[in-house]
C-alpha cells in the first residue's frame, strides 16, 4: 500500500536536512556529486560521457553526463554545443540528482478499494486499455482525451497523435503547452502563416540592443541571458527590461522600464504610431512584403464552458492603420500604462534607428495573456514596419518554456486542432496524416474538440470519462485548480497519470504509470531555436520504470491496433522519428536525418542539402524563398507578413474595492515548474524551500504585513496562504503581489482565473484581482 502525501511530504523534510550536505558538491559542477562519492565511486573514475539536451528549459543547453557501473555519476555543459558551448545553469548540472529521490515512482499502482496497490505494469496497461476501449464502446470517442507535454520528447508526443487522432479518431489531445505557447502559435500563423521564429541565438552576437517584453530571462533562460550580458560587456549592447516587476532580469539590464500589467498592447501600438509619426517606416520593406488586417474586437474571455470564437480578418490599407493608431500617441497611453512620455519615445527610438540592430524577445508575460495573440500580432508589427526582420541581430524572438515545445508540442502538434503536419481542419492535411499512418482517411475528424481549459471542464461536467496525463501535473499548474480538482476526484472520470513522481495529480489518478526519466531513456527534443536534439539512453531506470512512448504502444497495441504501432522496444526512437521526418520533408521544415542528429548536439531546422537555414524568409539564408526578391514570407498565400490593427482592451479582472490587488504568478530560477523534480534536489530545494507571496514594500507597510508573516490571498474563486517576501528575490509593482507556483503546498492556481485568449485560448496566469490579509 502507498501513502502518497505523508512519504512526500516527509520525504522533501528530509531532502532539506541533507542539503546542506550536497551543497559543497554543488559548488563544483562537473565534479562527482556527494552521493555517489558516498556510494564508494572514486573521484578520479574513468567515466563514460553521452551527450543530450538539458532536462529543464527550452534554451535547449547541450550536457554530457558521466556514467559508470550504470550509474550516472557526473554532469557538464557540452562544449561542442552551440546553445551554450560547455556552460549550464544551476539547473542544468544538478538535473540528474532527482534521478534517486526515495519516492520515485518504481511500479504501477492502481487503485483498489480506495488504497493504491502495487500492480505489475503489464497488468496496469491492461487495465487502461481496458477502461479505455470500455469507455469508447459506451460513450463514444470523445469521452476519452489524452493531456500530454511539452517536456513530451518527440516520438512521446507523435505516437500520442497517432493514438487519439489515427487510431481511435478523436481530437482529445491537447498538452500543457496551450498554458504557455499557444499564443506564440497563433501569433506566428497570423502574421507568418508558419510556426516558430525566424531567426535563431547567433542574433545574439549581432544586435546592438535586446529589449524584453515582461521576460524574465535571468532567472528563466540563464544561459541566453548570459550569451546576452557577454556581449553587453563585450560589445555594449544594451538591454532594456520591459516589464511589470522588477526582477534579476531588470537589475541586470541597462535599463529597467515598468508597465502597467495589460497596457503592453497600447504601449506597442504607442510605439508604432511614433515610429510612423517620426518617419522610420521602411517603406519599401512595407510595400513589397507586408499586407495589413484587422480583425474583431471585444471578443470577451472564455470564462463561461463552451466559449466559441472566431476572427474575422478583414484586408486594410495603410493609411486606415495609421488612422486607427491616432489613440495611441505616447501621451495618451502614458496617462494608463503608467510609462512616460520620454520612455515610449526612448523605446521607439530604438527600434526606428536604422543603424541599430534589435532582438526582441519574450515569454509568458506575452503569451499568458487574455489578448496573447494580439501581444504577439503587435510586436511583429514593430518589427515587420521597421524591416528589422529575418537578419542577423535583427528580429522578434518567442522564447519557449519547455524543453520540446517547439519539437513536441507545436511540430509533432499535440494540440487538439493540430497534426504533425498541418491542422486536423485541413482536407490535404488530414490526407497527408492518413496516407503515414496507413488509416483510413475519414477517420480523423475534422473539427477540433477541446483546448486545456475545456478539456478540464468537459472532466468536472462529466463530458470526459477517461483522461491519461502524461509528463504534465496540471492539478498544480491550471489556472483555476480549486474548481478542476474536485472534478478530476469525481467518480465520472477514470484517470491515469504517467509520472517519475508522486504530485497532487498522481493523488487523484486511479492508475499510476511509472515513467522513465529523461536519460533513462532515448529521445528527442525541439529547443526556441528549431533546434532539434538528439539523445542516447544512457542509464536503466528503477523497477518497472518504463519509456511514455513505449507505455502509449503498449496500450494501443492492446486496445487492437497492433498493426499501426509495428515498432520494437530497442528502436522505436529511431523508427517513429523516421516516420515522422516523412511529414516535414522539403525546404520549408525539411529535418536532418538521425545520423546526423546523433553525431551533432542539436541541428537547427529547415535542413536543406546538409544545411541548417539560420535566419528564414530571408534569401540570402533561406533555400526555400522564391519570390526572386531579398525577402519571401512564404507561409502566407501572397508571399506577405500581416501587420495587425489590434487594439488595447484590458483584463478581464481588474482591482477593485473589494480585491485591491494585482495578482501576478511565475517562477524562481531553482525550480521547475510545479516543482516535482527540482524540490527532489537538495541543493535546490535548500536554497529555494517554500513559495511566498512577494509585495511592495509601501503596500506591506500600510497593510501591517511583515516580511514572513502568513498571508492570506483571497480571490473570486478560492484562497492560498503563504509567508510575506518583502525586498528578496524580486519587487513588484505598488498594488501588485506575485507569486510562484512550484510549492505544492502552497497552490496559488486556487486563486487564478481560467480566462484566456479566445484566439489562442490560453490562460492569463499573470493577471486576477485578490484581496490579501494577515493570515
Ligand atoms: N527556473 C526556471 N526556468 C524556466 C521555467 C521554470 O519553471 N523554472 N519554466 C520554463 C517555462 S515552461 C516557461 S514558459 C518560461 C517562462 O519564462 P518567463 O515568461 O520569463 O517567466 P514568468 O515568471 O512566467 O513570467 C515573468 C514575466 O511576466 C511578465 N508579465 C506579467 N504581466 C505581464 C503583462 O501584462 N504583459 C507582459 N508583456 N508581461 C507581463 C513579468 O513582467 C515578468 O517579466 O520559463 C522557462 N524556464
Ligand atoms: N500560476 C501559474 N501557473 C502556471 C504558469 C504560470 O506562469 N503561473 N505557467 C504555465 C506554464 S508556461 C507551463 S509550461 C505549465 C507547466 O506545468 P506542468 O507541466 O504541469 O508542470 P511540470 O512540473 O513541468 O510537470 C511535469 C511533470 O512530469 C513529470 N515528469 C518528468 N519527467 C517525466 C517523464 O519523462 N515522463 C513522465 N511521464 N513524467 C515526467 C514531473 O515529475 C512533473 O510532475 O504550468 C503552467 N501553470
Ligand atoms: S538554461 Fe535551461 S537548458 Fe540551459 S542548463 Fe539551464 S535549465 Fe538547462
Ligand atoms: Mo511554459
Amino acid at each position: 500500500m502507498y501513502n502518497s502525501l505523508s512519504n512526500r511530504r516527509s520525504f522533501i523534510k528530509k531532502m532539506a536536512m541533507l542539503s546542506a550536505m550536497t551543497a559543497a558538491a554543488s559548488m563544483f559542477p562537473g565534479i562527482l556529486f556527494a552521493a555517489e562519492q558516498e556510494a564508494g565511486i572514486p573521484a578520479n573514475a574513468n567515466l563514460d560521457w553521452k551527450k543530450g539536451p538539458c532536462r529543464f528549459c527550452g534554451v535547449g543547453c547541450g550536457i554530457l553526463v558521466g556514467t559508470e557501473n550504470g550509474k550516472a555519476v557526473a554532469i557538464k555543459g557540452d562544449p561542442n554545443c552551440e546553445v551554450n558551448k560547455g556552460l549550464l545553469c544551476v539547473k542544468g548540472y544538478h538535473q540528474i540528482m532527482c534521478i534517486q529521490a526515495k519516492d520515485r515512482l518504481t511500479h504501477a499502482l492502481v487503485k483498489k478499494n480506495g488504497a493504491y496497490v502495487k500492480t505489475p505494469l503489464n497488468e496496469a496497461l491492461d487495465i487502461v486499455a481496458d477502461k479505455m476501449k470500455e469507455t469508447i464502446s459506451k460513450h463514444g470517442k470523445d469521452a476519452v482525451a489524452m493531456y500530454t507535454s511539452g517536456q513530451s520528447t518527440i516520438p512521446e508526443g507523435y505516437v500520442a497523435s497517432k493514438l487519439m487522432k489515427g487510431a481511435i479518431g478523436t481530437n482529445n489531445l491537447d498538452c500543457n503547452a496551450r498554458l504557455c505557447m499557444a499564443s506564440a502559435v497563433a501569433g506566428f500563423l497570423t502574421t507568418f502563416g508558419a510556426d516558430e521564429p525566424m531567426g535563431c541565438y547567433e542574433d545574439i552576437d549581432h544586435a546592438d540592443y535586446f529589449v524584453t517584453w515582461g521576460n524574465n530571462m535571468a532567472e528563466m533562460h540563464p544561459v541566453l541571458f548570459s550569451r546576452m550580458l557577454e556581449q553587453k560587456s563585450r560589445r555594449g549592447a544594451k538591454i532594456i527590461d520591459f516589464a511589470t516587476r522588477t526582477s534579476r532580469s531588470s537589475i541586470a539590464s541597462t535599463r529597467s522600464i515598468l508597465f502597467e500589467p495589460q497596457t503592453d498592447l497600447a504601449v506597442a501600438n504607442a510605439i508604432c504610431y511614433e515610429i510612423i509619426k517620426n518617419g522610420w517606416v521602411n517603406t519599401s520593406f512595407v510595400e513589397k512584403h507586408c499586407s495589413f488586417n484587422k480583425g474583431l474586437t471585444n471578443m470577451g474571455y472564455g470564462l463561461e464552458d463552451n466559449y466559441k470564437f472566431k476572427d474575422k480578418p478583414e484586408k486594410i490599407d495603410f493609411e486606415a492603420y495609421k488612422a486607427f493608431l491616432k489613440d495611441y500617441s505616447p501621451e495618451k497611453v502614458a496617462k494608463y500604462s503608467k510609462v512616460s512620455v520620454k520612455d515610449i519615445k526612448y523605446l521607439a527610438s530604438i527600434y526606428g534607428d536604422p543603424n541599430k540592430k534589435v532582438v526582441s524577445y519574450w515569454c509568458m508575460g506575452m503569451n499568458q495573456h487574455t489578448r496573447g495573440t494580439w501581444m504577439n500580432n503587435l510586436v511583429y508589427n514593430i518589427h515587420l514596419l521597421t524591416g528589422k526582420i529575418s537578419q542577423p541581430g535583427n528580429g522578434p524572438f518567442s522564447l519557449t518554456g519547455q524543453p520540446s515545445a517547439c519539437g513536441t508540442a507545436r511540430e509533432v502538434g499535440t494540440f487538439t486542432h493540430k497534426l504533425p503536419k498541418g491542422v486536423v481542419m485541413n482536407e490535404k492535411h488530414r490526407r497527408l496524416a492518413a496516407k503515414i499512418w496507413k488509416v483510413p482517411y475519414e477517420r480523423i475528424p475534422s473539427k477540433p474538440t477541446y483546448h486545456t481549459t475545456e478539456m478540464f471542464r468537459a472532466v468536472d461536467r462529466g463530458d470526459i470519462k477517461f483522461i491519461w496525463t502524461q509528463v504534465t501535473n496540471p492539478l498544480v499548474s491550471l489556472p483555476k485548480t480549486s474548481r478542476y480538482r474536485p472534478g478530476m476526484k469525481k467518480d465520472s472520470c477514470f484517470v491515469v497519470v504517467s509520472d517519475v513522481f508522486p504530485t497532487p495529480t498522481s493523488d487523484v489518478a486511479d492508475v499510476i504509470l511509472p515513467a522513465s526519466w529523461h536519460i533513462e531513456k532515448s529521445g528527442l527534443y525541439g529547443n526556441s531555436e528549431r533546434r532539434t536534439q538528439h539523445w542516447d539512453q544512457m542509464i536503466d531506470g528503477p523497477g518497472d520504470t518504463t519509456p511514455d512512448a513505449w507505455m502509449t504502444i503498449e496500450v494501443a497495441k492492446r486496445m487492437g491496433f497492433r498493426d499501426l504501432f509495428p515498432y520494437t522496444r530497442e528502436n522505436h526512437v529511431e523508427e517513429i522519428y523516421n516516420e515522422y521526418k516523412q511529414f516535414h520533408e522539403g525546404k520549408k521544415h525539411g529535418m536532418a536525418p538521425l545520423e546526423v542528429l546523433k553525431k551533432e548536439s542539436g541541428v537547427i531546422w529547415p535542413y536543406v542539402d546538409g544545411k541548417s537555414t539560420q535566419w528564414r524568409f530571408n534569401a540570402k539564408y533561406d533555400p526555400a524563398c522564391s519570390n526572386g526578391e531579398d525577402f519571401h514570407f512564404y507561409g502566407k498565400p501572397d508571399g506577405r507578413a500581416v501587420i495587425w490593427q489590434r487594439p488595447y482592451e484590458p483584463a478581464p479582472e481588474v482591482p477593485d474595492q473589494e480585491y485591491p490587488f494585482w495578482l501576478n504568478t511565475g517562477r524562481v530560477v531553482e525550480h521547475w515548474h510545479t516543482g516535482s523534480m527540482t524540490r527532489r534536489i537538495p541543493v535546490l530545494h535548500q536554497s529555494m524551500p517554500a513559495a511566498y507571496i512577494e509585495f511592495h514594500p509601501e503596500d506591506a507597510k500600510a497593510l501591517g504585513i511583515r516580511d514572513g508573516e502568513n498571508v492570506k490571498i483571497t480571490s473570486r474563486r478560492g484562497y492560498c496562504i503563504m509567508p510575506a517576501s518583502i525586498d528578496k528575490r524580486g519587487l513588484p509593482t505598488k498594488g501588485q503581489v506575485f507569486a510562484p507556483f512550484f510549492d505544492e503546498n502552497m497552490l496559488i492556481n486556487d486563486v487564478t482565473l481560467d480566462a484566456f485568449c479566445p484566439i489562442s485560448k490560453e490562460p492569463d496566469f499573470k493577471k486576477c484581482a485578490v484581496k490579501v490579509e494577515k493570515a
